[in-house]
């Protein structure tokens, strides 16, 4: 089936899913074949592939190097419409609806619509919310918008249900990439409880506890980028030490 057919099909059942995060820039190739085992070691169900900047131009070499030994779906989750590779299995076509930079909430997905139709890639339209989390990420920096405040719940509860209005298929709170602190869980329970579509949450989780409480608070999908990133023998060490 369908990459979103199978998030959804998770989300009935209560199955939870986790996505590894890679970043081109970041990726040392000569690590390459080791850090492909450590993913199929690991509990994860997909791929992300994106990151802020994206200078790279590895990205077409990294999926079809990844693809070759791994057949979890590989998905784009862009920051630039440059960072496109028809050679990935779907798009999370994010809208930035936490700010109010027209290019990241509809600039960005004019640009990218018609190299898309080019592909066969999976689009997967994603309302994407930015919460505050300590200090300034490079989601912010980038996208030069404010994130929402963590104790904001209704604003940030009106921003996901618009989303969902909007006819989004995904919601992602991101409290990006390295930060300080992790998505409330009061916020992920009430933006799941109030919403009827997938819930992926990320940034700032670095055990399996977060994880964990993540899952129980109503995330359907957990992105894992830094911790893997810093150690890629998180998964083992964390569940041994569980
Ligand atoms: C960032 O949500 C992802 O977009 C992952 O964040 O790198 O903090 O795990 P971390």
């Amino acid at each position: 089936g369908s990459i979103y057919q199978e998030i959804q099909a998770a989300k009935s059942e209560n199955w939870k899913l986790l996505a590894i995060l890679l970043d081109p820039d970041k990726i040392i190739w000569e690590d390459i074949g080791n850090l492909i085992y450590k993913i199929n070691q690991s509990p994860a169900t997909h791929v992300f592939i994106g990151g802020s900047l994206v200078e790279s131009t590895i990205l077409d070499d990294l999926i079809i190097r990844i693809k070759q030994d791994c057949t979890l779906p590989v998905v784009l989750f862009p920051g630039h419409p440059s960072q496109i590779s028809s050679h990935a299995d779907g798009i999370l076509f994010l809208s930035l609806l936490s700010g109010r930079n027209p290019d990241y909430l509809a600039g960005h997905q004019v640009q990218a619509a018609p190299i898309l139709k080019q592909t066969n890639l999976e689009v997967i339209s994603t309302a994407y919310l930015l919460i505050e989390s300590g200090r300034e990420t490079a989601v912010e920096r980038v996208s030069k918008t404010k994130p929402l405040e963590r104790n904001n719940l209704d604003l940030v509860l009106a921003t996901a249900q618009a989303g969902e209005m909007l006819g989004s298929k995904l919601i992602y709170l991101e409290a990006g990439s390295g930060a300080q602190k992790a998505v409330p869980l009061e916020m992920i329970q009430l933006v799941s409880q109030n919403t009827n579509i997938p819930l992926i949450v990320g940034g700032g989780i670095i055990d399996w506890q977060g994880i964990q409480k993540a899952y129980q608070s109503g995330a359907d999908l957990v992105v894992i980028g830094t911790a893997f990133e810093k150690d890629s023998d998180f998964f083992n060490s964390q569940k041994k030490s569980k």
